[in-house]
């Protein structure tokens, strides 16, 4: 049995990961931050008590600030595939935490190569590795961008996730270690996070028709990103493991969309005018923003044999049946008289 270790497992790919990995036949370790309440909510579904028979799915605290834990984990668990998911993946809020986003981000890949070099070199053990790259690293370089694109990064978050990818290939050259950054462009799902544009949208448009909520206030409109499904983009992730050679690919759709155009699309299947809802706050502006992604994954296409499965109108129709269905669950409660809490994030 494959062993693999997943860190940022409590995120949205870290969820869709352990899912393809486990149906996969592998056993599955995740590194979790330790939370004064549960943040285990995307893996809930998949939770299995450690000590029963057969159990496939293991969770350990560990946190990529803190080095030596990381080694800890590495060291117990023996895992031969690690994929580097967690991040302070918000890119407005890179702005505000700069530091730390540098820390995790960029500091934090480092300390896990380190220790991947330190494990692999005493066990004699090999140790695959994802890097969890992104198109953000291109930044205000102009579309299409490949993977011989120049990095341009606009914010701190693409800064950090620059020295991470040059570490990547720096470590694959110096110590021979098998380590692959996915460049990956923007990928939502049913599990994004509420403060990232399309599931702010999803959600907020959902709330309307519903009654529940009177306006969205957004950002940038103009900006064009290229948008695909989470599901699509996990299996790249462990192809790229299952390669002979590591490599360096983009992932993407090759299509890109205006926010104003996603905005547009949820709205009418909604049957909703945007107009009528939607507002600008400039507090959601950037200091720099990234203007238009659009991505070429020929070499991953031609290489991995990877093609996405769910264009932008399925991605909408997905997430909007799923956020319409909390938005009536939410509804029922409030009508039997439940108080029902309201979640927002700070600039974001
Ligand atoms: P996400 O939903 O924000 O998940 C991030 C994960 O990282 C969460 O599990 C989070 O834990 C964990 N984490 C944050 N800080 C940590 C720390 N200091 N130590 C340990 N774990 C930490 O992000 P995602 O969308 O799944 O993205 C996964 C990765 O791909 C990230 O590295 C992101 O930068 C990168 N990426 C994402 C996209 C995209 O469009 N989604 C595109 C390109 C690249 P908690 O649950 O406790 O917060
Ligand atoms: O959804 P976003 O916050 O995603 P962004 O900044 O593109 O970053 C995401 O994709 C990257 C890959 O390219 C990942 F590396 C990163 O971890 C993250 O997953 O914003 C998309 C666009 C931006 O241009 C932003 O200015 O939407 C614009 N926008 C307009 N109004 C807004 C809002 N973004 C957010 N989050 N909130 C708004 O109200």
């Amino acid at each position: 049995m494959t062993r693999a270790l997943i860190t940022g497992i409590t995120g949205q790919d870290g969820s869709y990961l352990a899912e393809h990995l486990l149906a996969e036949g592998y056993e599955v370790h995740g590194l979790i931050r330790r939370a004064s309440t549960f943040n285990t909510d995307r893996i809930d579904h998949l939770y299995q008590d450690p000590h029963a028979p057969g159990a496939t799915l293991f969770l350990h605290h560990a946190d990529l600030t803190d080095g030596s834990g990381l080694r800890h984990v590495l060291e117990s668990v023996q895992p031969t595939e690690v994929y580097n998911l967690a991040a302070q993946s918000h890119v407005a809020v890179s702005f505000k935490q700069p530091e730390y986003s540098a820390d995790v981000d960029g500091l934090g890949p480092l300390r896990l190569l380190e220790a991947i070099r330190d494990v692999q070199g005493r066990t004699g053990q090999v140790i695959r590795m994802y890097q969890a790259g992104t198109s953000e690293m291109f930044g205000g370089s102009p579309p299409p961008q490949s993977e011989g694109t120049a990095f341009y990064p606009r914010s701190p978050y693409g800064a950090a996730k620059v020295m991470a990818h040059h570490l990547v290939v720096n470590y694959r050259e110096a110590y021979g270690l098998h380590a692959s950054n996915g460049i990956l462009f923007n990928h939502e799902s049913e599990r994004r996070g509420e403060t990232f544009v399309t599931r702010k949208i999803t959600r907020a448009a959902t709330r309307i028709k519903l009654g529940l909520q009177d306006v969205l206030y957004l950002g940038n409109l103009d900006a064009e990103r290229d948008w695909g499904h989470a599901e699509d983009y996990v299996r790249a992730m462990h192809l790229m493991l299952q390669q002979d050679e590591p490599g360096d690919y983009v992932i993407a759709t090759g299509e890109s969309h205006t926010v104003r155009s996603f905005v547009n699309k949820v709205f009418a299947a909604l049957g909703l005018e945007p107009e009528r809802y939607v507002r600008i706050d400039p507090n959601y502006y950037r200091p720099t923003e990234v203007d238009a992604l659009r991505g070429d994954a020929s070499r991953a296409r031609a290489a991995l044999g990877w093609e996405p499965r769910v264009g932008i109108d399925e991605l909408v129709r997905r997430m909007v049946a799923h956020d319409l269905e909390l938005a009536k669950q939410e509804l029922t409660l409030r009508k039997a008289g439940h108080v029902v809490a309201q979640r927002g994030a700070a600039g974001a």
